[in-house]
């Protein structure tokens, strides 16, 4: 071992069992030294006569989760781990893996080639790398299928979900379970009882199961899959295992996975993993701020958002009580968190009992004044200015000391809205976005004044209650909705200069996105927002207002809808567009797919500079998580920022520029550098 290597792996001996351990924190990922290390301790091992059996187990909080995605990219060091994972298989003693917390990727990989599994009850194995834009490129694809046949194989690695222990047993991947305090001791005596039995390498087993499953999972999940490489890639493999030798499906799969590791795809989905941990943490705010306690929960409005938001703090156990003026909106509101909760519970997401239960801890009540023992509050009321400060005016009144006084307001300014109390440290913005219990997206708005704790305790209770929470700056729109401004406004120009709604919609529907800027406005209302005077036109979407085509909910938006929703060209609306570019005189002309593109997602990265130079989110790759876990931007190609590195930021410039726009100074400084963000 040369003299740098930290001792990341170390061993002990049980009689004639040796135990090696592997101590790498925080996940035990299975970093260069981890790789020189299981090297040299199981040569030392199996060349140690007096061993008869060998146990490999982690310390922490869980068995090895994967390769070290920091080491990707990265000049390799350290012995290969696929000569390091052959040599264990090759072990002339049984080696039996001992799993707690998660076996995942690589270290599920390290798993398969030990002969024998053994886990505790609440352990879980899986395969993620598809989540990564790759496959299991250490024999998993080639092994699995050995293991737990090609159906399972197949969906492990397609999908990249874990399994928990007791279903890993029951495929075959875990030969026994632990008790779940006593793995190490019980691992010891399993290896003892496997020396009779000897080694069973993994590479020596038969294939089974049914290919057919393989269509079946590309037909089920086209949908889900449309624009990814990575779960066809893992599929090819399973395949490839069903007709060639180990050896070769090994070299198949090596190619396959070098393929996908130096593709942007990969590149994208790995910059987003970091990117969302990332995300969690605020600069400049000392790692032990204390956090203040949330145990109990107001939200003030009961309508979609306000009931969305309840339904989050409900489900991780925790009080809401939820304020409306009036009854009947009371009712409608709890009535409609009960009705989902049953639905979900119709497909197996909650017990019934579980859903008493939540519902059991949701206090409905007319009067603010029942907030006074809540340590958050959310207020979730219609965007009016005068409206929420007269909210927040009272809140300051009724609140204990140290409550959180939080907006859901998706774009007013929270400074404003906290200069309606005395205690502007403890106001602050949470964002949610529609439907609330199911978007994973929250943007924590930090005011001028909100004390670091607040900030802190809103962006923890976020993650508590299930969402990846961004750190924004007040300005109109904070972060995504903002970066949706330009888009919208230069969507709307292009119609008038001769695009039509589905155009611009298949340009980034095929780029990625779950639908267009006309699809997505029909789904949120082209109402929203609207004067409300259906005699001023002075836009095609006041005109549609005018006409009472606010979208999907009145079947007629920029598109006519059937009763299933689904859109279809509206001639009205192409009349509509005509008679305005009549009105402006503007020639209709050619619009290309590339000039769409151009118009629409360049001026996006333009404004995501200049929210980043103005300090209104902390780092390029928040921006790129907002729109991951709030707009659908494809995850496969990392966010607006991420992709402004790989489509070339001085291309974007150019094109904006040929375009008429003003182009962000950082952004400028990024196309001279010929760098990304
Ligand atoms: N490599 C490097 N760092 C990792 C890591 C990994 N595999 N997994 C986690 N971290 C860091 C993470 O960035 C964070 O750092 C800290 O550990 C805690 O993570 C050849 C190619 C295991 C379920 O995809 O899913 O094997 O922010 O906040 O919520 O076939 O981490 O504190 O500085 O997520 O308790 C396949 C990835 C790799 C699993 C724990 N493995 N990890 O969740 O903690 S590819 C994965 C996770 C591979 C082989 C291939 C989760 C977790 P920081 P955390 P957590």
């Amino acid at each position: 071992m040369s003299e740098e290597t930290p001792t990341s792996v170390t061993m002990e001996k049980d009689g004639d069992v040796a135990v090696i351990i592997v101590n790498n924190p925080p996940v035990n990922a299975l970093s260069w030294h981890v790789r020189q290390g299981l090297e040299d301790n199981f040569a030392a091992a199996l060349s140690d006569d007096s061993v008869k059996a060998i146990v490999l187990r982690c310390a922490g909080t869980t068995f090895i989760a994967g390769a070290d995605i920091s080491e990707f990219g990265k000049p390799p060091r350290g012995p290969d781990f696929n000569a390091v994972l052959n040599s264990i298989e090759a072990a002339s003693k049984p080696v039996v893996a001992a799993i707690h917390g998660t076996a995942l990727g690589g270290g599920l990989e390290t798993a398969l080639v030990c002969h024998y599994r053994i886990a505790v009850p609440s352990a879980k194995l899986g395969v993620p790398e598809v989540k990564l834009g790759l496959l299991p490129g250490a024999g998993g694809t080639q092994r699995l299928p050995r293991v737990v046949g090609v159906e399972a194989a197949a969906t492990m690695t397609s999908t990249g979900d874990p399994l928990p222990a007791a279903k890993a047993k029951e495929l075959g991947l875990v030969d026994e379970l632990a008790g779940e305090d006593s793995l190490a001791a019980d691992a010891i005596a399993f290896a003892r009882a496997k020396i009779a039995d000897g080694p069973r390498p993994t590479r020596e087993r038969p294939v089974f199961g049914d290919i057919a499953v393989i269509e079946q999972l590309k037909t089920a999940n086209a949908k889900r899959w449309r624009g990814f490489e990575a779960p066809y890639a893992n599929l090819a493999c399973v395949e490839a295992a069903t007709r060639l030798p180990f050896d070769e499906g090994l070299a198949f799969e090596r190619e396959q996975f070098m393929k996908l590791m130096f593709g942007s795809q990969s590149a994208a989905q790995r910059h987003i993993f970091f990117a969302e941990r990332q995300a969690a943490k605020i600069d400049g705010l000392p790692k032990d701020t204390q956090l203040r306690d949330i145990k109990k929960v107001g939200v003030i409005g009961a309508g979609t958002m306000g009931g969305g938001i309840s339904m989050n703090f409900l489900q991780k156990g925790i009080p809401v009580t939820i304020v409306e003026m009036e009854q009947e909106a009371l009712d409608r509101g709890v009535g409609v968190i009960r009705k989902n909760y049953d639905a979900s519970a119709a497909k197996g997401r909650f017990k019934p009992e579980q859903v008493e239960q939540m519902m059991g801890i949701l206090t409905p009540t007319l009067s603010l004044d029942d907030l006074a023992d809540c340590d958050l509050i959310i207020e979730a009321v219609y965007e009016n200015m005068d409206v929420k400060k007269d909210i927040f005016g009272k809140l300051d009144k009724i609140a204990k000391p140290g409550a959180i006084l939080a907006s859901n307001t998706s774009y007013l300014d929270v400074d404003e809205i906290a200069t309606a109390t005395s205690r502007p440290g403890d106001v602050l913005g949470m964002h949610f976005f529609s439907p609330a219990n199911v978007m994973k997206l929250l943007e924590v708005v930090r005011g001028e004044k909100t004390a670091p704790d607040a900030l802190a305790t809103a962006m923890a209770i976020g993650k508590k209650v299930g969402k990846v929470a961004v750190v924004a700056g007040v300005c109109d729109g904070f972060i995504g909705n903002r970066m949706l401004k330009p888009r919208q406004i230069e969507a709307m120009n292009l119609l008038m200069e001769g695009a039509t709604p589905a155009q611009v919609d298949k340009v980034h529907v095929e780029f990625g996105m779950p639908m267009g800027p006309f699809q997505m406005s029909d789904l949120a209302g082209v109402d929203i927002g609207w004067h409300r005077d259906p005699n001023r036109i002075e836009s095609i979407r006041d005109a549609l207002c005018a006409e009472g085509r606010w979208g999907q909910k009145k079947q007629a938006g920029f598109y006519d809808y059937d009763d299933k929703r689904q859109p279809s060209e509206s001639a009205r609306v192409a009349e509509l567009i005509e008679e305005f570019r009549t009105k402006a005189g503007t020639q209709k002309r050619e619009i290309t797919d590339q000039e769409i593109i151009e118009r629409t997602l360049y001026p996006m990265v333009n404004e995501g500079a200049l929210i980043l130079a103005e300090g209104k989110a902390q780092r390029a790759s928040d921006i790129d998580v907002v729109w991951i876990y709030g707009y659908g931007w494809p995850v496969y190609r990392g966010g607006p920022m991420f992709w402004a590195g790989l489509e070339g930021t001085d291309k974007i410039v150019a094109a904006l520029e040929k375009h008429g726009f003003e182009i962000a100074p950082l952004l400028k400084e990024k196309a001279e550098a010929k760098s990304g963000f």
